[in-house]
């Protein structure tokens, strides 16, 4: 019999292989765990679609972890309770301001958590640095991923692929994926335009209403979408974020399924 110690070494390497197997062609990619690409993730996968959200820090929750300048609460709108209930995530209202209020840190755990258990597989520490392309027309067709660790240390190490029928830029204000789009690949015609100052409310509407597709096969949600047309911030609110990531998943599922 192996020793323990290689026997972990088998379980951990067979596992993993296994993952990448089956994750390296899926329906949707999402890039980025934050709030938006998670809610994305739960309602994609929940909707039959193979859904992969690649994250590149260890954690997921993107910008909610830091709350509102490290205050470990942060505020919701009231069109948005319909999703913290799907979630089961407990909030506070203060009629004296009339918002709700979240912990950061049940926000974050329950959105991944849901997304889980939607069926999303999420895979941290690995980041987006490039998209699969093809022309006439022109369109995405998945992404060029590589770990976070070798990407930090600057090693020269080629990137491996992933195959999908639809990205969604989920990286929050950097839209990492859509400047990809922009700086190699000019003949798609998308300029990202970078955020506006901060009008919180007018910022919540134009991240819900303008998420979706950017050009075939790549979409976008969240604070991307706030970068990509010169939208308004809005800081510590996440109602916007989680409405924007069931409304770009809903356009998934149109374009996908059909319905
Ligand atoms: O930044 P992030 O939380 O984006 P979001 O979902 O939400 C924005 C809010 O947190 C907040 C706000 C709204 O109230 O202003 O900022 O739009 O999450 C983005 C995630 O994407 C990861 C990053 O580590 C973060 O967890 N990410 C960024 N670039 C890449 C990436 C990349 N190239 N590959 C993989 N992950």
């Amino acid at each position: 019999m192996s020793t323990l110690e290689s026997r972990i070494t088998k379980a951990i390497w067979k596992a993993t292989a296994e993952d990448w197997l089956e994750f390296s062609e899926v329906d949707v990619i999402v890039v980025g765990a934050g709030p938006a690409g998670l809610t994305a993730g739960k309602y994609l996968a929940g909707d039959g679609l193979k859904t992969l959200v690649l994250e590149r820090r260890l954690s997921f929750g993107g910008g909610i972890g830091g709350g509102g300048m490290m205050l470990h609460k942060v505020a919701v709108g009231s069109g948005a309770l319909h999703i913290l209930d799907e979630f089961g995530i407990r909030r506070k209202y203060l009629p004296e301001f009339d918002l709700y209020v979240v912990d950061a840190a049940e926000l974050m755990a329950k959105l991944a958590a849901k997304a889980l258990d939607s069926g999303a597989k999420i895979l941290t520490g690995v980041s987006v640095e490039d998209l699969i392309v093809r022309e006439q027309p022109f369109r995405v067709e998945g992404v060029v991923v590589q770990w976070s660790a070798v990407q930090l240390a600057s090693l020269h190490v080629d990137p491996i692929f992933i195959q999908s029928k639809a990205v969604v830029d989920a990286t929050g204000h950097d839209a990492e994926v859509l400047k990809v789009l922009e700086r190699k690949n000019p003949r798609a015609g998308v300029r990202v335009a970078g955020e506006s100052s901060a009008w919180a409310e007018a910022g919540e509407i134009a991240v819900v209403e303008k998420a979706g597709k950017v050009v075939e096969g790549l979409y976008t949600t969240g604070m991307a979408v706030a970068s990509l047309y010169q939208a308004y911030r809005m800081g510590p609110i996440f109602s916007g974020m989680l409405l924007s990531g069931k409304r770009v998943a809903q356009e998934i599922r149109r374009d996908l399924k059909g319905k």
